[in-house]
């Protein structure tokens, strides 16, 4: 079934997330003038690649189902806060840092949560810095403040979380213990690496 079947109409549904799509634009395009602006000063880029997407209606659907909400736009709109997200890779954790206190520094953005899962790892070795923010997009008429979130993390904590991603999603594969056990060893792995790297950039790549 299509979201509208649940969710009002098919014509308010699409309007709410061309608002997303607006947000994800306003962080996609701060993130790009950053990027620039520190190779000027520092010869190289705290950003590796940016993605963003906005959430496909079937995943809408599903999240919604799962915490249980009635089937309304507007309790898409307060409940469900990754609608649009940005995955930011960044080559130092440094940058990780560094990004996310640069885009949080500016007065059209505003913290809603952060997790931080390189401090403090998920279980299964799981790494990454994790923003809520609400973004200000000024429309014809009136300014909204649109929820993103950004994911930050270093290439090889992405390494992982995309190989990870893989492995766990397909549906008629169930992950062992072992085999989570073996995983978490990788994590943790590529953590010791991102380390090792991190003291290289620090002696080596003083900012100017
Ligand atoms: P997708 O398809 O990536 O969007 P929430 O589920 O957002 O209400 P939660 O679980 O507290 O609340 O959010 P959290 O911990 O901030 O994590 C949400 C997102 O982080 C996930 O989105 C994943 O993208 C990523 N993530 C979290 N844990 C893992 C993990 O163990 N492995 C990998 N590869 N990614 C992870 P979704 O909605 O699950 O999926």
């Amino acid at each position: 079934p299509q979201i509208y079947d649940y969710l009002d109409t098919e014509k308010q549904f699409s309007r709410a997330l061309f608002f997303y799509e607006a947000g994800l634009q306003q962080i996609m395009a701060k993130l790009e003038i950053l990027n620039r602006e520190f190779q000027y000063g520092n010869d190289r880029n705290p950003i590796e690649s940016v993605k963003g997407r906005v959430k496909s209606e079937q995943s809408i659907v599903e999240k919604m189902k799962k915490k249980g909400l009635p089937m309304t736009i507007s309790a898409m709109m307060s409940n469900i806060y990754d609608i649009a997200g940005v995955r930011v890779i960044c080559p130092f954790i440094s940058d990780v840092y560094q990004v996310a206190r640069m885009l949080l520094s500016q007065k059209d953005i505003s913290l809603v949560t952060m997790k931080d899962y390189i401090k403090q790892p998920k279980e299964n070795g799981y790494r990454s810095l994790h923003l809520i923010v609400l973004v200000d997009v000024f429309f014809s008429e009136q300014m909204q403040k649109i929820p993103v979130e950004i994911q930050l993390r270093s290439i090889a904590m992405n390494c992982w979380a995309s190989t990870e991603h893989q492995l766990r999603y397909k549906k008629d594969h169930v992950l062992t213990d072992d085999m989570q056990k073996e995983l978490k060893c990788c994590a943790e792995l590529m953590a010791e690496a991102d380390q090792i790297m991190q003291e290289l950039a620090t002696d080596l790549l003083k900012e100017d």
